[in-house]
């Protein structure tokens, strides 16, 4: 076997997948087809650039890195890793209250000093009975693109808590990772105590997580063990993780805070285009690829709006009254990537069923795909936007349209017709 084949034959599944579900599901693109295609076939360019789509889960050694620290930690050598506990063998971690500043009882804190702190093992053991598992799309609020989608997997983050047996005065929850042993250096985040004990919204709990796509946690991904808050901006999923800081004080201590970030903002909904040709010739049909990140808003609709340059409507900064067409959002897809042991998604992930299909689809906090095959033009330059639409209507940039609490701006790409 070629190391392209599991690649093509993902590529062949994807196709076939489109073909099959756009007769019912893309009628109203297919409004928009050229008079040539026929309803249960696709234009051979739109196949083409849907073949060559990225897989829903992200291959290991293609999740985008956003790491803080000189040494960067990943990066030390092994025997700096085994000396301060980025190794599954040396792994510790300290689950103690700020007695400083809070009144927070614990009547059975976890600290290196006297022998209680969490090791791996205590963890696989907790976790034998505790793991859970999700998909989600990790993406950093500012950098705004996606870094990888993954299925990860961990032990709620309240089963250590419930452990250390707090009595009363817990409002947050403080935490951070291994820094070099540098304070200049910490990367710390936070939560509200409630978020941590109950999951609201039907969200998977916020996990200790110790496996990304079914393999151990690598050292870049933040392991041994990494925070992982399933509906939160990356910089909330800390990772080299070596405490937790109970506390009674009621403010976010994150770093992110710095850099006038909203740090209590959950994922939004947005799309973006992955392949958009750069020049098509007039009265051709034009194929375009994209994908969207479905937020805690779920989503209901990816739409396209190609408008010559220059002839946008006026006073109207979101588009609200351009002539947007809807896309096809793909189907799930037959087979998941992401280097998955088996090519299975690991038995018991939430959102799916016992045989591996999404209980619902397009998966909320994960990445998905879409696609379009837009009428011919005129020779002239175009503007060519994508946006979504949420499970409640609401159209890209709102609900919350503001920079610092995430990107959801409308994406514009240039487009020559000759
Ligand atoms: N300890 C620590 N955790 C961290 C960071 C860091 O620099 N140090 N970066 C955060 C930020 S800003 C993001 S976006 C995510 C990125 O996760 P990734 O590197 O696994 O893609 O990790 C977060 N966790
Ligand atoms: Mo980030």
């Amino acid at each position: 076997m070629s190391p392209l084949d599991p690649f093509l034959s993902e590529h062949q599944l994807l196709t076939r997948r489109f073909f099959l579900s756009v007769g019912a599901a893309g009628a109203s693109l297919i409004a928009a087809w050229p008079r040539t295609a026929r309803a249960n076939e696709l234009a051979p360019e739109l196949a083409e650039a849907i073949g060559k789509l990225e897989s829903f889960l992200t291959p290991l050694d293609k999740f985008r890195d956003v790491s803080r620290g000189k040494p960067l930690p990943h990066s030390l050598p092994p025997e700096k890793k085994t000396e301060v506990g980025l190794t599954r063998e040396t792994w510790k971690l300290e689950v103690v209250s700020d007695t400083d500043k809070s009144v927070t009882r614990l009547k059975k804190p976890m600290k290196k000093e006297d022998g209680t702190a969490l090791d791996f093992n205590g963890l696989m053991q907790i976790a034998e009975t505790h793991a859970v598992r999700f998909a989600k799309v990790m993406t950093c609020l500012n950098i705004g693109c996606p870094l990888g989608t993954g299925i990860w997997e961990g032990v709620p983050l309240r089963e250590i808590i419930w452990r250390t047996q707090p009595v009363e005065n817990l409002r947050r929850v403080f935490y951070y990772g291994y820094h070099n042993d540098d304070p200049g250096q910490m990367f710390r985040s936070s939560l509200p105590i409630g978020r941590v004990f109950e999951d609201p919204y039907d969200l998977p709990p916020v996990i200790l997580c110790y496996k990304l796509n079914g393999q151990f946690l690598s050292p870049e991904r933040g392991g041994p063990v990494r925070v992982v808050v399933p509906e939160a901006y990356g910089f909330k999923s800390i990772k080299w993780l070596s405490h937790i800081v109970l506390t009674n004080l009621g403010f976010a201590n994150d770093t992110y805070i710095d850099g006038n970030n909203d740090v209590d903002s959950p994922l939004k909904t947005w799309a973006a285009t992955l392949s958009v040709p750069k020049e098509v010739a007039a009265n051709q049909p034009i194929p375009v690829t994209g994908y969207a990140q479905v937020g805690i808003s779920g989503l209901s609709k990816v739409q396209v709006w190609i408008c010559p340059k220059g002839q946008e409507p006026e006073n109207d900064p979101n588009f609200t009254t351009a002539k947007w067409t809807d896309a096809t959002i793909l189907a799930p897809p037959k087979v998941w990537g992401g280097d998955l042991p088996d090519g299975k998604i690991p038995a018991g992930t939430q959102g799916f069923e016992a045989d591996g299909s999404p209980k619902t689809w397009p998966m909320r906090l994960s990445k998905i795909h879409w696609a379009a095959l837009l009428p011919g033009q005129p020779a002239g330059e175009y503007t060519l936007r994508s946006r979504t639409v949420d499970e409640k209507g609401q159209a890209q940039p709102m609900p919350r349209p503001f920079r610092k609490s995430g990107h959801a701006a409308i994406e514009q790409v240039s487009l020559v017709v000759k």
